[in-house]
């Protein structure tokens, strides 16, 4: 990097700690496309993080997700606080039209100067979608925001991976659940901190509020109460009460575990770096030994699952 690059640079980074608009989207752009300059970008925040609450959105498609977030951030525009979006794109065509959508469904927050709104895509990035929202949860939370709320869709890998680098993670559902139970079982419900049934107009609601309890009641003896609450997110009703669970929650969370944010997206981000460098060194200087276990496993001396502790064993020695 020439001299003029590193001062644009550290100019960048000044404006975005100094919680100018402009610089954080920069920075976010830089962070999306893996761009040269994201690791000295994130080097260079990392004293300035530390107060962002982290509320993570996720659930099937066409829940209402984006438009509880609308409600939530009025409710939160009213309690003065700034809020950033995170809306995840995993690039497919579903929520590619939904992103859309979440730009003029959120469009009313357009000209408020303390909401920030944008979009994140995995485009080429190492570490995957996953690590990718991390970071930017890092710029947005250098950048001052109080609260940043992201939404993913659906019940894949990386929506429960990000839903685990939130402090508060909400699960939306909607009424006559059909297949998303599912969905709802494959995961995402074990990842939740809240459950909303959102739709609550709808004449289905209350039962499937019950039907949730009960599956949540089965589990809860491992775990501290996770609240069932319901939301029509057009008219807001119920908005306001989810924003104190919300708050309580996160008292919660950080009560209990002290870890705050910062931590638990470093955790993540260095374990997801910690399985890429292993995978990396399976296949190159561990190359011999894998082409071993290769045999073994096809000879039926070994599963799956030992041959890789044995790498893991012989690797870490
Ligand atoms: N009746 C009713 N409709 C709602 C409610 N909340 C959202 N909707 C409608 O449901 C549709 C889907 O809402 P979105 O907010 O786009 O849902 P989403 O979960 O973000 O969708 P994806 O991002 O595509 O997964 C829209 O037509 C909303 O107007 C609600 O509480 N009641
Ligand atoms: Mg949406």
């Amino acid at each position: 990097m020439n001299g003029t690059a590193r001062d644009d640079t550290a100019r960048l980074i000044q404006r975005l700690v100094d919680g100018q608009r402009a610089a954080l989207a920069r920075a976010i752009t830089h962070i999306e496309s893996g761009a040269g300059l994201a690791p000295r970008i994130l080097g260079a925040i990392q004293s300035a993080i530390d107060k962002a609450r982290v509320i993570g959105f996720t659930g099937p498609p066409g829940v209402g997700k984006s438009t509880l977030i609308n409600a939530v951030i009025r409710e939160l525009r009213k309690r003065k606080k700034s809020v950033a979006v995170a809306a995840v794109d995993p690039s497919s065509p579903i929520s590619g039209g939904s992103i859309l959508g979440d730009r003029v469904r959120m469009g009313e927050h357009g000209s408020d100067e303390g909401v920030f709104i944008r979009s994140i895509s995995s485009r080429g990035h190492l570490g995957g979608l996953s690590a990718t929202t991390a970071q930017v949860i890092d710029l947005m939370d250098a950048a001052g925001w109080d609260v940043i709320l992201i939404e993913t869709v659906g019940a894949g890998q990386s929506e429960v991976e990000i839903a685990q680098i939130a402090d508060v993670s909400i699960v939306v559902c909607a009424p006559g659940l059909g297949d998303d139970v599912q969905a709802l079982k494959a995961g995402i419900l074990e990842i939740a901190d809240v459950l909303v049934v959102n739709k609550a107009d709808h004449p289905l609601a209350e039962q499937t509020r019950k039907q949730l309890t009960a599956m949540l009641a089965l589990r809860r003896a491992e775990r501290r109460e996770v609240p069932v609450l319901s939301t029509v997110a057009t008219s807001g009703h119920g908005v306001d009460r989810l924003v104190e669970v919300i708050e309580d929650q996160y008292r919660d969370t950080v009560g209990h575990t002290q870890v705050r944010g910062p931590i638990k997206r470093f955790r993540y981000l260095i374990a997801n770096a910690a399985g890429r460098q292993l995978q990396e060194r399976l296949t190159t200087s561990a190359a011999g030994a894998m082409h071993e276990m290769c045999a073994r496993v096809s000879r039926g001396e070994l599963s799956v699952d030992s041959a890789a502790r044995v790498l893991l064993d012989d690797l870490l020695k």
